[in-house]
């Protein structure tokens, strides 16, 4: 009983603070890329997510929508309907 009451304050605290899954330092509900280390944040688009996740770096896309799931995000992939042309 007294193990579940501890389990669950860790639990608390870790979901209040925060994970840092990509270790990069940035605690995943601040870090732009959550699940890829980037210390400098950087957001060329300035849509919310880091160039380094970013599925079109360079035009901003919040839905990072990619139908053919090549990769590619609808917005920078000139067919988005064939993965095999970006
Ligand atoms: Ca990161
Ligand atoms: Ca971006
Ligand atoms: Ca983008
Ligand atoms: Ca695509």
């Amino acid at each position: 009983m007294r193990t579940t009451s501890i389990i669950c304050i860790s639990l608390m605290l870790l979901i209040a603070v925060g994970c840092d899954t990509d270790m990069d330092g940035i605690f995943d509900p601040a870090d732009n890329c959550p699940t890829m280390a980037n210390i400098n944040q950087a957001d060329s688009d300035l849509d919310g997510f880091g160039d380094v996740c970013d599925n079109c770096p360079e035009d901003a896309n919040v839905d990072q929508a990619d139908q053919d799931g090549d990769g590619a995000g609808a917005a920078c992939d000139s067919n988005d309907l064939n993965p095999f042309v970006q």
